[in-house]
């Protein structure tokens, strides 16, 4: 076990440090969960907008309760060459088909509607033992930690920043796989009630779901995310589950994981689905294959502009700890 940094991330001064106003908003927040927050609150929200005219994104303002396992200790195995990007605008800058992404502030504000507590999550199909759960058992049974990854979208935006959460694996062995199990499907809720996107008529095949070879699932870098900035996850970013796989296009991230299920063949996925040509099975980053209607060879990030384009890295930058699953 690598040794862990027991400073709390506000506290830390390393190179990866959040902005200031990350910092600020953070201990805010940290201060509010213990009843010190007070009248400074509101001066602190307005002060730290990034831009004045901007109202902060719905989640920026309030967080969940956080009962003691937030924030997370870092892992600091995992590095990364960058700034962390702004948590307002990981917060603003969202794809969420359920909510039609094409608005992105209009996304945002729709998926407030999600209820995410209670929330259900079954993990069954090719196991020894299926189970149920609700979030609170897994963050129980599950140790959190915090890791710096680097989050690249198929359309070319990258972004970087601190998930919380728990490698799928430890899930995994939870459940004990079958021998016959070679591949782990997720699904996301289907409620087009709470969610404009899902509504009949859409074309889209919903519910959203998404699914991993056995050995990419199990991989020390996938993660599942409850969490992100210190805190549970803001819902338009998928809470109260998410999956995290940064050596692949954002899409195979799936947000809202309702069940879990390990099966034998390669299962069909959302977006190979609506164009297979487009978007393959294994989707990892790799800047020599373009997509069909646009170059992957550089990306941008989400905070800065988009003429500061930088190289797109094969496998996202994590080709040490995951080519070895291709060869
Ligand atoms: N259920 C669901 N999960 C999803 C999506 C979605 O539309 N629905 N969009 C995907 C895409 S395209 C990306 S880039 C990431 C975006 O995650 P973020 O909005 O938290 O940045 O979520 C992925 N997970
Ligand atoms: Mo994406």
């Amino acid at each position: 076990m690598p040794r862990i940094h027991l400073r709390p991330p506000w506290r830390r001064a390393d190179l990866h440090h959040p902005t200031d106003e990350q910092i600020a908003i953070d201990r805010r927040a940290f201060l509010a969960a213990l009843g010190l927050g007070g009248a400074m609150a509101g001066a602190h929200i307005a002060g730290c907008s990034s831009s004045p005219a901007a109202a902060p994104p719905p989640g920026a303002a309030t967080k969940p309760a956080t009962r003691g396992r937030y924030p997370a200790l870092r892992n600091p195995r995992f590095k990364i060459d960058r700034k962390l990007t702004r948590r307002e605008a990981v917060l603003r800058h969202i794809n969420y088909y359920e909510f039609d992404s094409a608005d992105k502030p209009r996304a945002v504000r729709l998926a407030q509607h999600l209820t995410t507590s209670p929330w259900t999550v079954t993990v069954a199909g090719l196991v020894k033992k299926a189970k149920m759960f609700d979030i609170d058992d897994l963050e129980r049974r599950f140790r959190l930690e915090e890791r710096l990854y680097r989050h690249r979208c198929v359309e070319t935006w990258a972004m970087t920043l601190p998930w919380v959460g728990f490698p799928l694996r430890k899930l995994l062995d939870w459940v004990e796989p079958l021998s016959g199990a070679k591949f782990v499907r997720f699904v996301s809720f289907n409620r087009p009630a709470e969610a404009p996107g899902m509504r009949p008529g859409s074309a889209y095949p919903w519910p959203y779901h998404e699914g991993l070879r056995l050995d990419e699932a199990r991989n020390d870098l996938t993660l599942l995310a409850t969490g992100m900035y210190g805190h549970r996850l803001p819902k338009q970013n998928g809470a109260p589950l998410r999956l995290v796989v940064p050596w692949k296009y954002g899409y195979k991230s799936i947000k809202a994981i309702e069940r879990i299920e390990l099966v034998a063949e390669q299962p069909p996925t959302f977006w190979n689905t609506v164009t297979p040509r487009e978007y393959p099975f294994y989707s990892n980053v790799d800047p020599a294959v373009p997509h069909p209607r646009w170059s992957q060879a550089e990306e941008w990030m989400i905070d800065g502009h988009q003429a500061e384009r930088r190289k797109t890295l094969p496998y996202n930058g994590y080709g040490d700890l995951v080519a070895g699953m291709y060869m």
